[in-house]
């Protein structure tokens, strides 16, 4: 596997971070999953914006320009041969001392990495999750905001090991008003009454490359959508329901804290918007040429 260091295309026995580097000693940083579908990277553009925008709140001046690192990527893609796979792209604030002052980190630093990844089995494509709420707390927009894709997940991962304690594959997270805010690394969907619905972003939610994918293609397909605050009662209560994430893509859930959802297959509008999705995949995005 050839990876991009810091705009250098290295073998991967080569490509090293230093241990004084602040995004390994303290999260410090932000980052991108992406997939690229037959040669095109789906909605570059957008996850490029999104990684400058959580990079210009916490105040990491990226060293590249946007379009440089939609070439970087580009690169890393055509140098790794492959038509289909998953991009990490990691940016932190680089090389510090062993101390968190942001100030002493000269200069920020960045590696892209195009390879595979399988989030959940076939199966559960198929026939659809059976995941919990958890007790964490999704973290407010006054402490780590949501919004931020930031190397710091530790509350998303604490979510995802207290689900698989309860032999559940993903959590849904609460927020600190007791509404409904996403899953540790995906957006959560309900279908009820032919509606499909979304909790706000101010839920304390990542807005997803996915979701917004998802909510288009729904309205494009005559699908009301609604963004509200929802409780796990809308969850339990939903008709349907699933999750979008460019890792998971759109992953049906059929059962929520043991309640049953819907008929406890994946429904009929979960599948439309499952095939709808996978359509415009190869389309949208940056070409690898
Ligand atoms: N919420 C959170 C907290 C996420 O981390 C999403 C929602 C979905 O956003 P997108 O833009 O991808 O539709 C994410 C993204 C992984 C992995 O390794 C997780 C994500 C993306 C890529 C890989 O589990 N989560």
């Amino acid at each position: 596997m050839i990876i991009n260091l810091n705009g250098k295309l290295v073998p991967q026995e080569l490509a090293v971070v230093s241990v004084f580097d602040h995004g390994l000693l303290y999260g410090d940083g932000v980052f991108e999953g992406i997939r690229f579908y037959s040669n095109n990277i789906f909605k570059l553009e957008e996850h490029v914006e999104r990684l400058f925008d959580s990079a210009k709140v916490i105040m990491l001046n990226i060293a590249v320009s946007k379009q440089q690192m939609i070439e970087e990527t580009v690169k890393t893609v055509k140098a790794n041969g492959l038509a289909d796979g998953y991009i990490r792209l990691v940016v932190t604030r680089g090389v510090g001392d062993l101390g968190l002052d942001p100030k002493k980190c000269k200069e920020s630093f960045y590696f892209i990495i195009a390879g595979k990844i399988t989030l959940y089995p076939e199966e559960n494509y198929l026939n659809g999750l059976s995941i919990t709420t958890v007790a964490v707390r999704r973290s407010t927009a006054e402490a780590l905001d949501p919004k931020i894709k930031s190397l710091n997940y530790l509350n998303n991962i604490m979510a995802k090991i207290e689900a698989g304690n309860h032999g559940s594959p993903e959590a849904i997270m609460i927020n600190q008003q007791g509404y409904v805010s996403e899953a540790t690394g995906d957006n959560v969907f309900i279908i009820k009454k032919g509606k499909l619905i979304t909790p706000d972003l101010s839920a304390g939610v990542l807005d997803g490359i996915t979701r917004d994918t998802v909510m288009v293609l729904a309205r494009e397909a005559g699908i009301k959508v609604e963004e509200k605050t929802m409780t796990r009662y809308d969850l339990y209560t939903a008709d349907e329901c699933f999750l979008t994430g460019t890792a998971a893509e759109v992953i049906p859930v059929v059962k929520i804290d043991a309640r049953v959802i819907g008929d406890g297959k994946p429904g009929v509008i979960t599948k439309k918007l499952q095939n709808l999705f996978h359509g415009v995949t190869k389309t949208i995005g940056v070409k690898v040429v």
